[in-house]
């Protein structure tokens, strides 16, 4: 039999025949198989209702599912209709139940497509009210405690964990809009409250439906909550709509996209009239950068995103330079990739060698560049770009002495939002001071040393936050 899309339809199809006089559907009905062994399901009556949820409930076990009536500890699935991720959070709290890894918080959508296919389908993100990141954790710790229970939020993402999951990627991607914009407006505090806003709903395990969902959560400012609201009634933002059309952000964004080009210069060829960069190459008049001629003469090949694939190439041709002049070196990928990113605008590396002198840290990088210059001459690889086998790839090169490593490390695996709320905590909450080389504490007036970054966290009282939980 087909099943019809809204299930509820069914019960009130047709004139109210006399029912039964017993109460309860469950009592008239003989006992079904349970097919599916491993499941046992729970419906949520809150805003589904008394009718709607015995429905739901006879249909499932109808189908062989486990359907049980109360709460408990043994229950695998909650299944809820027309509740936010945040207010099925919320009832749970309230019934004192251990938190189990095998819960899982789903909207009915995945109960009405698990019965139209006569089993359990496969629980993706759009059933999950709840993102559960932490099963595919590698860290067995945390997938003992999933995050069912909602700590308050706090302001520093260094205190928070934020893996690629990005439930509110709607919201996210707006406020990076009109972060940017303010960016290229030189705004900093309007900048920075969109951009903290970001960071915040990255953190979230649930996806906001409605503004009660903002409730208690940090970093949301009046002007946050107007664009907010806005794309929860209308699923946009015209704010966000005027800036992508706004010729000064388009030139911006444009202009900034060539390697080495920043907010000055583009500022500068705004004002001259440019709009296009292919007018900007042809003034004889306008002097470019190294950088800037290297940026407009591989502009494709940069634009274009790195791939994992790519990064792992050229982490094998870093290694190999870099171990013709330092045997001993150790070369970290750090930066996005490090997070666990799949593309990157570039691949970050952190060089570093026991017992290097100051000499061999300074000569190094020279040495290396000095190296692939020599090659790329060798093998005719000059700007020729016809028939060309290969692309050009931004690297960034990192050399520290070896005992500030873990420095370095966690100063350039990122984010940046995730570093500068580092900084921020240390400062305000610890008296230390933090950077790529460093933690000094301000109060015992020494600095502090550590052999890993689990060690920097410790310094700071902070929990520890895996590279891939740093994507804020
Ligand atoms: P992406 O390349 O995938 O787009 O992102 P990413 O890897 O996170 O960003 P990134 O711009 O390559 O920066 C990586 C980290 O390096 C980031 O956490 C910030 C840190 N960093 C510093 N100093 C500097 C600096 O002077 N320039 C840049 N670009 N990054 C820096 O600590
Ligand atoms: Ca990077
Ligand atoms: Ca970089």
């Amino acid at each position: 039999m087909p099943l019809p899309t809204n299930p509820l339809q069914m019960v009130h199809l047709g004139p109210r025949k006399k029912r039964p006089r017993q109460m309860g559907a469950s009592m008239v009905c003989p006992p079904h198989d349970i097919k599916f062994q491993d499941l046992a399901l729970y419906i949520l009556e809150k805003k589904m209702g008394t009718t709607r949820r015995a429905f739901l409930m006879e249909l499932a076990r109808r189908k062989g599912f486990r359907v049980e009536d109360e709460l408990s500890d043994s229950i695998t699935h909650i299944v809820a209709e027309n509740n936010s991720g945040s207010e099925v959070l919320e009832w749970l709290q309230g019934q004192n139940l251990k938190a189990s890894s095998q819960l899982e918080l789903l909207d009915v959508s995945w109960l009405i497509e698990s019965m139209a296919a006569g089993r359990p389908v496969e629980t993706t993100g759009k059933h999950q009210l709840v993102k559960r990141d932490y099963s595919a954790s590698p860290n067995p710790e945390l997938q003992k405690t999933p995050p069912l229970v909602i700590k308050k939020i706090s302001q520093y993402a260094c205190q928070r964990r934020t893996t690629l999951n990005n439930c509110n990627q709607i919201f996210t991607d707006a406020f990076e809009v009109l972060a940017e914009n303010y960016e290229f407006r030189e705004n900093e505090v309007f900048c920075l409250a969109f951009m903290r806003a970001a960071s915040v709903l990255k953190s979230l395990p649930f996806t906001i439906i409605s503004m009660k969902d903002t409730e208690g959560i940090p970093c949301l400012e009046d002007k946050v909550k107007c664009v907010i609201e806005e794309i929860i009634e209308d699923g946009e933002s015209s704010e966000v709509k005027a800036v992508l059309n706004d010729e000064r952000y388009q030139s911006f964004k444009l202009f900034t996209s060539v390697f080495g080009v920043g907010l000055k210069t583009s500022e500068k060829w705004f004002r001259m009239g440019y709009r296009t960069l292919n007018k900007i190459k042809l003034d004889k008049t306008l002097k470019f950068t190294p950088m800037q001629k290297a940026g407009f003469l591989y502009y494709e090949d940069l634009v274009s995103c790195v791939t994992r694939a790519e990064a792992e190439a050229v982490c094998m041709l870093v290694k190999e330079a870099v171990w013709a002049f330092l045997p001993e070196a150790f070369v970290t990928m750090t930066g996005g990739f490090r997070r666990g990113k799949k593309i990157g605008h570039d691949v970050d590396f952190l060089i570093t060698s026991p017992g290097s002198t100051d000499e061999d840290e300074e000569q190094l990088l020279p040495k290396v560049i000095n190296l692939w210059e020599r090659k790329r001459v060798d093998s005719g690889k000059c700007s020729q770009q016809e028939g060309k086998t290969w692309k050009a790839i931004r690297v960034d090169l990192v050399m520290c002495p070896y005992e500030r490593r873990a420095f370095a490390l966690l100063g350039w695996t990122g984010s940046r939002q995730f570093e500068r709320d580092l900084r921020r905590y240390a400062t305000h909450e610890r008296k230390m001071i933090l950077d790529n080389h460093a933690l000094y504490d301000k109060t015992k007036k020494i600095f502090l040393k550590a052999e890993s970054e689990e060690e920097i966290f410790a310094h700071l009282g902070l929990d520890y936050i895996e590279p891939w939980e740093r994507n804020a």
